[in-house]
């Protein structure tokens, strides 16, 4: 442990603690803009500076660790000055536009400005003019609004493992672009949108799809129907200054009402679709000679990232469509039938806490199985809170309401699928089942709990042992694909029978699309609220779901048979 001492107050703290983490030990919150805290410190802004007793130049907090007797001022007029100093400079190359940035109201920038009083820029302007990329569905590129944090470039590169972001040019030339300065589409972008989750200001954001929606809801011959994914749930109220994890799917179905949706369904029912599907084909994959590893493919980005990187496992991948799809083709093919509306009169609209859900609504021609797009629009968390603010709606006061049948009633195993693992889980529970014709005694599967980047176990399913991988944040999934690769190169036995991937930290409660200032603090709250949202459900396996056994018995008849095989099913590029 080191002792050292921060505006005078003793702080003991563990070896390699920065003076940055020192100082909140004694509740000081020094200013910053480049650092985040799931990034290693780049210590390119130069905001966090302060004086340390014995060095001839003040230091950056985020990138100093705290020495043994260290004499830390994190504040005096000097400081100050300096950070202001550093601040007016960045606003000089900045456009001067808050009013109508989207940004504005959370902007970590315009925080900053406000604090420290900022109220002209005592240098030249040298804002320089660059057109928006807006080549792909899901997010915007604005580099105009870009501070050169750098917080996207290390997302893309260290976090995600992609690198379709870099820096290109030198000095004030600098600028943030697609790597090889190609536009967004073009790029290796898997469309996760983590770049827009990390930006502090307004320089990469999700692509706006309210207007759309909203000029649906106006239509009156639309029939407008809306799915909620699991991960929305327990982050739509920070937007509302809610804790993190509070779990709102009550309000929020209310909210969807009095925005105008005429029906209001829930992706967890599709989850609950997509277990029985998946479930099985795993148990066809296990116990007929493969091909294994199955690997899941309901996250958008990562199967981009497979079509694009690793095309040797397309066979690998499972080709039951994602949830937030199976619900749209149920909603023009089923619902449709049930409630005798035209499916060309439906408009489905989803909400995700992730803006790749926005690629995904095009990918393929499967997309298109009812015979019209099966989801019209993909709005993330962040894009119904906006709504939901326009429409002037209290959401905090909000009463609680049920969901609509037919395509609404959900199971915990259906909610997990909003945290790392819980695809997993949830399958394993259902997948006990269909091999034993046994329920378990107890569901809950400790082993793919939790953030470890990887995690691999053994299950037994009573003496059949399942070797499993779970990984999330797409750096650490490149890691099991190759481990998986090296075996069939060598002609062994796969490490793996199953793997689960998410393209981001957490799983999707961690998405692009979220509200902003995710940490791992807020993302453990969030999982914390889904693992509630799962005890509390009287049923807890996909394969108990009443609707779900209605939907089969009534409409798709086996799961893996001919109709489930032309509506729930996908295929991908090679
Ligand atoms: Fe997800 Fe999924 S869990 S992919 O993260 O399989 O977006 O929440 O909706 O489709 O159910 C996202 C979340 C979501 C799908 C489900
Ligand atoms: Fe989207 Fe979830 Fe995949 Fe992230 S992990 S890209 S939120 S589907």
């Amino acid at each position: 442990m080191i002792e050292c001492e921060i505006n005078g107050i003793p702080v003991t703290v563990p070896a390699g603690t920065t003076i940055l983490d020192a100082a909140k030990e004694v509740g000081v919150e020094i200013p910053k803009l480049c650092y985040h805290s799931d990034l290693d410190a780049w210590a390119a802004c130069g905001i966090c500076v302060v004086k340390v007793e014995g060095s001839p130049k003040m230091l950056r907090a985020c990138a100093t660790p705290v020495g043994p007797g260290m004499k830390v001022i994190t504040h005096d007029p000097e400081v100050v000055e300096v950070r202001r100093t550093v601040l007016e400079l960045i606003l000089s190359t900045h456009p001067n536009d808050c009013l109508k940035c989207g940004r504005s109201g959370n902007c970590e920038l315009q925080d900053l400005s406000a604090d420290f009083g900022i109220r002209e820029i005592p240098f030249e302007e040298r804002v320089e003019r660059i057109e928006p990329d807006t080549s792909t569905p899901s997010i915007v590129l604005n580099p105009e609004k870009c501070v050169k944090c750098g917080r996207c470039v290390l997302v893309c590169q260290d976090m995600q493992g992609v690198h379709a972001l870099e820096f290109i040019g030198r000095g004030d030339g600098t600028r943030l672009a697609p790597a090889a300065d190609v536009n967004l589409e073009e790029s290796p972008c898997i469309k996760c949108g983590q770049c827009s989750a990390h930006c502090p200001v307004g320089a990469i954001y999700e692509s706006d799809d309210t207007k759309h929606v909203w000029n649906e809801i106006k239509e009156d011959k639309k029939h407008v129907v809306v799915q909620i994914a699991p991960a929305v749930r327990v982050a739509l109220g920070e937007a509302f200054g809610m804790e993190p994890g509070a779990l709102v799917t009550g309000k929020i179905y209310t909210a969807l009402r009095r925005l105008g949706f005429d029906a209001v369904f829930d992706t967890n029912w599709a989850a609950d679709l997509t277990i029985l599907e998946e479930g099985s084909e795993f148990v066809k994959r296990f116990t007929q000679n493969g091909p294994l590893p199955l690997i899941t493919s309901c996250c958008p980005s990562w199967t981009d990232y497979m079509e694009k990187f690793a095309p040797d496992f397309t066979e690998n991948f499972s080709t039951a469509k994602s949830p937030q799809e199976m619900l749209g083709v149920m909603s023009k093919t089923y619902y449709s039938e049930k409630a005798g509306i035209d499916a060309k009169d439906i408009t489905m609209v989803s909400v995700m806490p992730c803006t790749s859900k926005k690629y995904e609504i095009t990918r393929s021609d499967e997309m298109f199985a009812s015979g019209y797009q099966d989801i019209d629009y993909s709005i993330t968390t962040r894009e119904l809170a906006r709504m939901i603010k326009q429409a002037g709606i209290d959401f905090v006061n909000l009463p609680d309401s049920e969901v609509d049948s037919i395509l609404g009633q959900y199971t915990g195993a259906g909610t997990i699928f909003g945290v790392t693992g819980g695809v997993m889980e949830a399958a394993l529970r259902s997948a006990y089942y269909l091999i034993t014709k046994e329920d378990l005694e107890k569901v809950e599967f400790e082993a793919v709990r939790g953030m470890e980047g990887v995690k691999a176990a053994e299950i037994d399913i009573k003496g059949t042992k399942v070797r499993i991988a779970v990984a999330h944040q797409m750096g650490n999934c490149q890691a099991v694909i190759d481990q998986v690769r090296e075996a069939r190169d060598k002609g062994e036995e796969p490490p793996y029978h199953f793997i689960e991937v998410m393209a981001c930290r957490g799983g999707c409660i961690g998405g692009g699309g979220q509200p902003h200032g995710a940490t791992d603090e807020i993302r453990a709250q969030r999982t914390k609220g889904i693992y509630t949202d799962d005890e509390k459900s009287v049923l807890r396996c996909s394969h108990h779901n009443p609707e779900i056994t209605r939907v089969y018995e009534e409409f798709l008849g086996e799961p893996l048979g001919h109709k489930a095989h032309e509506l729930l099913h996908t295929t991908y590029k090679k």
